[in-house]
Protein backbone atom coordinates (compact mmCIF):
# COMPACT_ATOMS: atom_id res chain seq x y z
CA UNK A 1 0.00 0.00 0.00
CA UNK A 2 1.10 3.47 -0.67
CA UNK A 3 1.89 5.58 1.68
CA UNK A 4 0.56 8.84 1.99
CA UNK A 5 1.35 11.19 5.06
CA UNK A 6 -0.41 14.15 7.02
CA UNK A 7 1.04 16.03 9.67
CA UNK A 8 -1.40 16.89 12.08
CA UNK A 9 -0.45 19.72 14.69
CA UNK A 10 -2.47 19.84 17.97
CA UNK A 11 -3.34 23.25 19.52
CA UNK A 12 -0.53 25.15 18.96
CA UNK A 13 -2.35 28.84 20.57
CA UNK A 14 -1.54 31.10 22.83
CA UNK A 15 -3.25 29.40 25.67
CA UNK A 16 -1.21 26.61 25.80
CA UNK A 17 2.07 28.00 26.34
CA UNK A 18 3.30 29.61 29.19
CA UNK A 19 2.05 32.86 30.08
CA UNK A 20 -1.35 31.58 28.71
CA UNK A 21 -4.35 30.65 30.36
CA UNK A 22 -3.55 26.84 30.61
CA UNK A 23 0.41 26.80 29.69
CA UNK A 24 1.90 23.70 29.27
CA UNK A 25 5.42 23.85 31.06
CA UNK A 26 8.08 24.00 28.47
CA UNK A 27 6.19 23.66 25.24
CA UNK A 28 8.11 27.07 24.06
CA UNK A 29 10.43 24.48 22.66
CA UNK A 30 8.24 23.17 20.36
CA UNK A 31 8.62 25.96 17.57
CA UNK A 32 11.99 24.92 15.62
CA UNK A 33 10.95 21.78 15.51
CA UNK A 34 7.26 22.21 14.43
CA UNK A 35 8.60 24.87 12.01
CA UNK A 36 11.38 22.44 10.47
CA UNK A 37 9.09 19.15 10.35
CA UNK A 38 6.91 21.15 7.93
CA UNK A 39 9.37 21.09 5.58
CA UNK A 40 8.60 16.81 4.53
CA UNK A 41 4.92 16.96 4.47
CA UNK A 42 3.03 18.04 1.75
CA UNK A 43 -0.53 17.98 3.56
CA UNK A 44 -0.04 19.87 7.28
CA UNK A 45 -3.50 19.70 9.18
CA UNK A 46 -3.80 21.97 12.81
CA UNK A 47 -6.05 22.07 15.14
CA UNK A 48 -7.50 24.53 17.20
CA UNK A 49 -9.39 24.52 20.71
CA UNK A 50 -12.22 26.22 20.02
CA UNK A 51 -14.78 26.87 23.18
CA UNK A 52 -17.81 29.17 23.38
CA UNK A 53 -17.41 31.70 26.51
CA UNK A 54 -20.13 29.27 28.48
CA UNK A 55 -18.22 25.90 27.79
CA UNK A 56 -18.98 23.52 30.47
CA UNK A 57 -15.71 22.66 30.73
CA UNK A 58 -14.49 25.81 31.84
CA UNK A 59 -14.95 25.84 35.90
CA UNK A 60 -16.12 29.64 36.10
CA UNK A 61 -18.85 27.77 34.08
CA UNK A 62 -20.16 25.73 37.26
CA UNK A 63 -20.55 28.06 40.71
CA UNK A 64 -18.15 27.17 43.85
CA UNK A 65 -16.02 24.88 41.65
CA UNK A 66 -12.10 25.76 40.97
CA UNK A 67 -10.10 24.61 37.96
CA UNK A 68 -8.47 21.18 38.22
CA UNK A 69 -11.08 20.32 40.01
CA UNK A 70 -13.64 16.89 38.17
CA UNK A 71 -16.81 16.70 37.89
CA UNK A 72 -19.57 15.05 35.56
CA UNK A 73 -20.86 16.39 32.39
CA UNK A 74 -23.27 14.59 30.69
CA UNK A 75 -22.70 11.42 32.26
CA UNK A 76 -18.89 11.75 31.51
CA UNK A 77 -15.99 12.90 33.87
CA UNK A 78 -14.81 16.12 33.16
CA UNK A 79 -11.59 17.84 34.47
CA UNK A 80 -12.28 21.80 34.93
CA UNK A 81 -10.10 23.85 33.54
CA UNK A 82 -9.07 27.89 33.56
CA UNK A 83 -11.69 29.46 30.88
CA UNK A 84 -9.31 28.82 27.81
CA UNK A 85 -8.98 29.33 23.81
CA UNK A 86 -12.34 31.10 24.01
CA UNK A 87 -13.91 31.83 20.30
CA UNK A 88 -12.43 34.88 18.25
CA UNK A 89 -9.71 35.88 21.31
CA UNK A 90 -6.13 36.44 21.31
CA UNK A 91 -5.63 33.51 23.33
CA UNK A 92 -6.80 30.80 20.47
CA UNK A 93 -4.56 32.63 18.30
CA UNK A 94 -1.92 30.45 16.76
CA UNK A 95 1.61 31.39 18.68
CA UNK A 96 2.91 34.11 16.61
CA UNK A 97 6.26 31.73 16.17
CA UNK A 98 4.59 29.07 14.75
CA UNK A 99 5.12 29.25 10.75
CA UNK A 100 0.90 28.74 9.72
CA UNK A 101 1.58 29.13 5.76
CA UNK A 102 1.82 25.65 5.02
CA UNK A 103 -1.13 24.86 6.99
CA UNK A 104 -4.07 23.42 4.69
CA UNK A 105 -6.55 22.39 7.17
CA UNK A 106 -7.51 24.06 10.66
CA UNK A 107 -9.91 21.65 12.44
CA UNK A 108 -12.15 23.10 15.36
CA UNK A 109 -12.44 21.03 18.23
CA UNK A 110 -14.66 21.60 21.69
CA UNK A 111 -17.48 23.72 20.13
CA UNK A 112 -20.30 22.62 22.13
CA UNK A 113 -20.76 24.08 25.52
CA UNK A 114 -22.11 20.87 26.89
CA UNK A 115 -19.45 18.35 25.53
CA UNK A 116 -15.09 18.87 25.81
CA UNK A 117 -13.54 17.28 22.95
CA UNK A 118 -9.83 16.44 23.63
CA UNK A 119 -9.58 14.47 20.66
CA UNK A 120 -9.47 16.03 16.82
CA UNK A 121 -11.50 13.83 15.37
CA UNK A 122 -14.58 13.48 17.95
CA UNK A 123 -15.68 14.84 21.18
CA UNK A 124 -15.53 13.26 24.47
CA UNK A 125 -18.58 11.54 24.53
CA UNK A 126 -18.17 10.23 20.69
CA UNK A 127 -21.26 11.80 19.36
CA UNK A 128 -20.18 13.85 16.93
CA UNK A 129 -17.06 14.01 15.11
CA UNK A 130 -15.01 16.59 13.24
CA UNK A 131 -13.88 17.18 9.84
CA UNK A 132 -10.91 15.36 10.44
CA UNK A 133 -11.24 12.13 9.56
CA UNK A 134 -13.23 13.16 6.30
CA UNK A 135 -10.30 15.73 5.47
CA UNK A 136 -7.82 12.69 5.63
CA UNK A 137 -9.87 10.34 3.80
CA UNK A 138 -10.19 12.95 1.09
CA UNK A 139 -6.34 13.01 0.59
CA UNK A 140 -6.32 9.59 1.12
CA UNK A 141 -4.29 9.61 3.97
CA UNK A 142 -3.46 6.71 5.85
CA UNK A 143 -0.22 7.73 8.08
CA UNK A 144 -0.69 10.55 10.66
CA UNK A 145 2.50 12.18 12.64
CA UNK A 146 0.67 13.30 15.56
CA UNK A 147 2.54 16.28 17.57
CA UNK A 148 1.34 19.49 20.02
CA UNK A 149 -0.25 19.83 23.44
CA UNK A 150 -1.21 18.47 25.21
CA UNK A 151 0.58 15.13 25.48
CA UNK A 152 -2.02 13.31 28.32
CA UNK A 153 -4.55 15.21 26.80
CA UNK A 154 -5.55 16.35 23.41
CA UNK A 155 -2.98 14.39 21.58
CA UNK A 156 -3.33 11.14 23.21
CA UNK A 157 -6.44 11.44 23.05
CA UNK A 158 -5.86 12.14 19.18
CA UNK A 159 -3.81 9.81 18.76
CA UNK A 160 -6.02 6.60 20.34
CA UNK A 161 -8.87 7.53 17.58
CA UNK A 162 -6.57 7.48 14.58
CA UNK A 163 -5.34 4.31 15.75
CA UNK A 164 -8.76 2.93 16.20
CA UNK A 165 -9.74 4.70 12.72
CA UNK A 166 -7.16 2.69 11.54
CA UNK A 167 -4.29 4.99 10.47
CA UNK A 168 -0.30 4.45 11.04
CA UNK A 169 -0.09 6.63 13.73
CA UNK A 170 3.23 8.15 14.74
CA UNK A 171 3.70 10.14 17.78
CA UNK A 172 6.67 13.00 17.36
CA UNK A 173 7.59 12.69 21.13
CA UNK A 174 9.95 16.20 21.28
CA UNK A 175 7.12 17.83 19.78
CA UNK A 176 4.67 16.92 22.58
CA UNK A 177 4.61 18.58 25.79
CA UNK A 178 1.95 17.88 28.82
CA UNK A 179 0.36 19.27 31.48
CA UNK A 180 0.94 15.99 34.65
CA UNK A 181 -2.06 17.30 36.66
CA UNK A 182 -1.26 14.24 38.50
CA UNK A 183 2.51 12.71 38.42
CA UNK A 184 2.72 10.26 35.55
CA UNK A 185 -0.05 11.37 33.80
CA UNK A 186 2.26 11.89 30.95
CA UNK A 187 4.29 9.02 30.89
CA UNK A 188 1.20 7.36 31.68
CA UNK A 189 -0.06 8.65 28.32
CA UNK A 190 2.70 7.86 26.34
CA UNK A 191 2.17 4.28 27.75
CA UNK A 192 -1.48 4.34 26.70
CA UNK A 193 -0.25 5.22 23.03
CA UNK A 194 1.89 2.83 22.73
CA UNK A 195 0.25 -0.27 23.90
CA UNK A 196 -2.37 0.97 21.35
CA UNK A 197 -0.56 1.00 18.42
CA UNK A 198 1.43 4.40 18.36
CA UNK A 199 5.14 4.37 16.68
CA UNK A 200 6.69 6.59 18.84
CA UNK A 201 9.94 9.02 17.75
CA UNK A 202 11.49 11.87 18.07
CA UNK A 203 11.62 14.43 15.17
CA UNK A 204 14.74 13.46 14.35
CA UNK A 205 13.90 10.30 13.47
CA UNK A 206 10.90 11.14 11.81
CA UNK A 207 12.16 13.68 9.75
CA UNK A 208 14.97 10.81 8.30
CA UNK A 209 12.37 8.38 8.10
CA UNK A 210 10.50 10.90 5.69
CA UNK A 211 13.52 12.66 3.94
C1 LIG B 1 -6.50 20.54 26.14
C2 LIG B 1 -7.23 20.65 28.30
C3 LIG B 1 -8.35 21.34 27.91
C4 LIG B 1 -5.45 20.09 25.18
C5 LIG B 1 -7.64 21.23 25.73
O1 LIG B 1 -5.29 20.73 24.12
O2 LIG B 1 -4.75 19.11 25.50
N1 LIG B 1 -6.33 20.25 27.42
N2 LIG B 1 -8.54 21.63 26.63
ZN1 LIG C 1 -10.09 22.90 26.02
Amino acid sequence: MDIKSALILVDLQNDFFPGGALGVPGAEAIFPLANAIQKQFELIIATKDWHPKNHGSFASNHPGCHPFEVVELKGISQVLWPDHCVQKTKGAEFHSKLQTHKIRHVIYKGTDPGLDSYSAFFDNAHRKSTELHQTLQENTVNTVYIMGLATDYCVQYSVLDALTLGYKTFVILDGCFGINKNPGDVEQALENMKTAGAILLNSQAAILQKG
